[in-house]
């Protein structure tokens, strides 16, 4: 991997941000473009409705499906024949990440401002969501379940799922995917996949009713889509290339290290892997380690490409201060710490998509059985936005319930703001009703 040496910079706390952010560039996505490719299959899909869709699958998947809609039938039939060892695994997934969206579901607060005056904050469930699982280099099925999860346990009734159709499995989506929908109870799927099956999702058509948010990763015609119909429905966030960022010292093993820069690169010849270590050695050893394991992996060639490409390198810092300072400014999808006292290297981590601490939480974890979510903010967004939970399938709502005594007390004051506002009719409304037992 290529090499970028900090260790002379002494960037202002200010700076870090604009000086560090971009010493290791971003691959390059250019959403705007795609946004001219999808445009037209979005309003496509907006007036013909599921003829566009199936229309658009035939020209991009080479397939057109019997129905839209996937029948009842294949989803049991995928179910039925999936691997059981795959099926407990789906199921040890589905239970922890269950266990954790049980614990992090928000409650209403109900708060009394004064004698007879109560605001409640009261959680609601959106009441139809939209779940995009890709087709793509990988039948991303744990990818169903990192949707699907939070949005049950966030008390979701309406659940939709759209994944691309597939010319080798008879024009449904991949088995395995319809066969994680039956396993967690989704029965509304349906075999379109890129901009015209967020379309679908955001517009409604066929048997689809429009739903009120979008969740899920794709690639860059997923993301313009998301771009073009956020508005017309919420989205969780535009995903780009998978990213994993490690910061190691001295003490990591580089085997570990190599494995997990691997792991994330077998996504994706966009993917970014990056090493931030104060360790020159480390950083020899994981040179010297990586040609072996490259070369053992199944998909060396996109692994290499991601590994070699200006997104990926190793960063050589002064010390851990400055590791952290530079995993915050860059803040990455996924960010490990293989460091001597891991945890408290960890608790100064404000900027990352997910943390995951010593060396036994590797990302591949994450992505799979750690209990914690895989959908997470790439391309730096982890500086504004989090990963998918129960609260992104979540709203808060206020109720607001005053009694004759309460709307007294305060009445002047409102009748005063709305004065100094120029807006003597909010201030009438309330002074219509004191007055009245006068
Ligand atoms: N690491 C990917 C998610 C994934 N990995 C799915 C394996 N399957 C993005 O967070
Ligand atoms: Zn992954």
């Amino acid at each position: 991997m290529r090499r970028l040496d900090l260790r002379q910079l002494t960037p202002e706390p200010s700076e870090w941000a604009s000086v560090y952010g971009h010493a290791v560039p971003r691959a390059e996505v250019d959403v705007e473009q795609a946004l001219e490719a999808v445009r037209p299959i979005c309003e496509d899909v907006r007036v013909r409705g599921a003829d566009a869709v199936l229309d658009a699958g035939e020209r991009f998947d080479g397939v057109r499906p019997a129905s839209l809609r996937v029948p009842g039938e294949v989803l049991t039939a995928a179910l039925a024949e999936l691997d059981p060892a795959v099926r407990t695994a789906l199921e040890v997934s589905i239970e922890r990440l269950r266990v954790t969206c049980e614990a992090e579901l928000e409650h209403s607060v109900t708060t009394t401002v004064a004698d007879g005056a109560v605001v409640e904050r009261r959680i609601v469930p959106m009441q139809r969501v939209g779940l995009y699982v890709p087709g793509g280099l990988a039948p991303l099925v744990s990818t169903v379940v990192m949707n699907t999860v939070p949005a049950q346990v966030a008390g979701v009734t309406g659940i939709a799922l759209a994944s691309p159709p597939s010319k080798h499995h008879g024009g449904w989506p991949h088995p395995s995917i319809l066969a994680a929908c039956a396993l967690l109870g989704v029965d509304e799927v349906y075999a379109a996949g890129g901009a015209q099956a967020l379309a679908l999702l955001a517009y409604g058509g066929g048997e689809c009713a429009p739903v009120n948010l979008i969740t899920g990763p794709g690639n860059i015609y997923v993301a313009a889509a998301k771009r073009y119909l956020q508005g017309t429905v919420a989205i969780d966030s535009e995903a780009g290339p998978t990213e994993i960022a490690i910061i190691a010292d001295a003490s990591a093993d580089a085997e570990l290290v190599v494995a997990d820069l691997i792991s994330q690169a077998e996504h994706d010849p966009m993917a970014a892997s990056v090493l931030i270590t104060d360790s020159e050695d480390l950083a020899d050893r994981v040179d010297a380690a990586l040609p072996a394991q490259v070369s053992a992996a199944r998909h060396v060639d996109r692994i290499r490409t991601a590994l070699e490409g200006q997104q990926s390198g190793t960063v050589l810092v002064r010390d851990i201060d400055q590791a952290v300072q530079v995993a915050n400014a860059y803040a990455a999808e996924h960010l490990e710490i293989q460091t001597e006292d891991a945890g408290a290297v960890a608790e100064r981590i404000v900027n990352a998509g997910a943390v995951f601490v010593g060396s036994f939480s590797p990302v591949s974890l994450g992505d799979y059985a750690a209990g914690s979510n895989h959908v997470l903010p790439t391309a730096g967004c982890a500086c504004h936005s989090s990963g998918l939970s129960v609260r992104a399938f979540c709203k808060n709502m206020q109720v607001i319930t005053y009694s004759e005594a309460a709307l007294r007390d305060v009445g002047p004051h409102v009748v005063t703001l709305a004065e100094a506002e120029n807006l003597p009719g909010h201030g009438a409304a309330v002074s219509v009703r004191l007055n009245r037992d006068v």
